[in-house]
């Protein structure tokens, strides 16, 4: 039998997103509220939509019975007896003899998952999906218009699970980190709101596994240290947890404070390049800083330059540097918001460098890029506050009449670097 979705209420799309409307703390400052929102159990409940004798059974989604394969996904039933994605076939098998087994459908979800991104789409513009089921959307603009996040969260489930016979679970946070961490906390079906409230009682007391991107491996790690809480890993400090992951171990530190990229980037805004950057090979080895100074400060312009033209920013700075006997080094850093200045990307490059570079060793070649690239939507007047318009307008003013003669007279033109000094 199949299903067929019911008349909905319809509502209409929200087109713009007033920023203005952003949730105000007691200090006067505005805060973003992140949706992170996750199908449950996504390939298994779509059949078990399509097929009502699937319901409330434990069905396996990768292969049939007896075949060689992997578990794509399972539903909560068969989760009970330790079945887990990525888990060979054979395995679930004797972990759960019953299951019903059943191989992929991949049209059947990507159809549901478009339909399941249309209805995030109606609720604010800013959706940016992540994976087949799952994206984060900045409702930051549409709280006052649908009364509050509860109910945006509220109603999303229910127009997923009215129309398209799903079920999603919703966390909302001040950052990407602790909204997807606020997803994963009430799994299937939940809803969990985090605020800067819970960060001590709710979110440091959790193990430090929950967090994106700590496996297992790391995890131990970790526990090696008397790590085992994300307020643990909160409470080190970034450098000394550099000195046993590198610079991953100032990113962990970084996460499980929750200072993440708060900037959601929706799909149509993404550009089709994944980066912006130059290069240059000394004629001669260098060791004297200030050559190699002046030389990130034009690669940086060239950088800087080439986003602006294209009309992009970027949040991750990544440099490389090969000594002369060409050992060669790459080191990046994320950065809370998006960058396009000359400015920015220079003290971003000069200050990843100083953190490899091994002194009194000749460079042969330093280069520096920027990617994890979106849109500039200053150019759209969109997005960005008041305030932050207009300390935007001077460097925007300078970088244009820079890049102007640049493009007039070639790059050696002008030098911005007593702009920096
Ligand atoms: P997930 O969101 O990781 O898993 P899920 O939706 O099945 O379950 P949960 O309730 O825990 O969110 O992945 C989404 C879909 O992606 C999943 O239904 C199947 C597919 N997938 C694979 O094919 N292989 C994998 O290893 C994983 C993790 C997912
Ligand atoms: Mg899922």
């Amino acid at each position: 039998m199949t299903w067929h979705p019911p008349e909905t209420e319809v509502h209409r799309p929200v087109k713009r997103v007033d920023q203005k409307r952003a949730v105000k703390l007691e200090d006067g400052t505005a805060q973003k509220r992140i949706m992170h929102i996750d199908m449950d159990a996504f390939f298994a409940s779509v059949e078990q939509r399509d097929n009502p004798m699937l319901r409330n059974k434990p069905v396996i989604v990768g292969g049939e019975k007896g075949k060689r394969g992997v578990v794509s996904t399972c539903s909560y039933e068969a989760r009970e007896f330790g079945v887990k994605s990525g888990m060979p076939l054979y395995e679930a098998e004797r972990l759960c003899p019953k299951g019903i087994f059943i191989k992929a459908h991949g049209k059947k979800y990507v159809d549901a998952s478009v339909q399941v991104f249309e209805i995030f789409r109606k609720y604010t513009p800013i959706v940016e999906p992540v994976s087949i089921d799952e994206g984060y959307l900045d409702i930051t603009g549409c709280i006052k218009i649908f009364g509050s996040e509860r109910k945006i969260g509220e109603r999303i489930k229910k127009e997923v699970n009215d129309t398209l016979g799903l079920t999603c679970t919703v966390g909302i946070a001040h950052n990407r980190i602790f909204a997807k961490l606020a997803s994963g906390f009430q799994k299937p079906d939940g809803f969990t709101i985090f605020t800067k409230k819970d960060i001590k009682p709710r979110i440091y007391p959790l193990p430090v596994r929950k967090l994106y991107g700590i496996g297992e491996k790391t995890e131990e790690k970790l526990h090696k240290l008397k790590i085992f809480t994300i307020g643990d890993l909160a409470e080190r400090s970034p450098l000394e947890l550099k000195k046993y992951f590198g610079i991953n171990g100032e990113y962990l530190v970084k996460k499980a404070r929750g200072h993440s990229a708060a900037e959601v980037i929706a799909a149509e805004s993404r550009p089709d390049e994944k980066s912006v950057g130059h290069e240059n090979t000394f004629m001669q080895d260098v060791l004297d800083p200030d050559t190699i100074d002046r030389m990130y400060l034009k690669l940086s312009q060239k950088v800087g330059r080439r986003l602006r033209k294209k009309g992009f920013m970027g949040k991750i700075v990544t440099i490389k540097l090969r000594y002369s006997d060409f050992e060669t080094h790459t080191h990046r850093e994320t950065y809370p918001d998006l960058i396009k200045d000359d400015i920015d990307i220079y003290s971003a490059a000069r200050q990843l460098y100083s953190d490899i570079y091994e002194s009194g060793r000749p460079v042969r070649l330093i280069g520096v890029s920027v990617s994890g690239l979106a849109r500039d939507r200053n150019e759209e007047g969109e997005m960005f506050q008041q305030s932050d318009l207009f300390k935007n307008v001077r460097k925007n003013e300078v970088n244009t009449v820079l890049d102007n003669l640049r493009n007039k007279f070639g790059e050696n033109i002008i030098s911005r670097i007593t702009d920096y000094k």
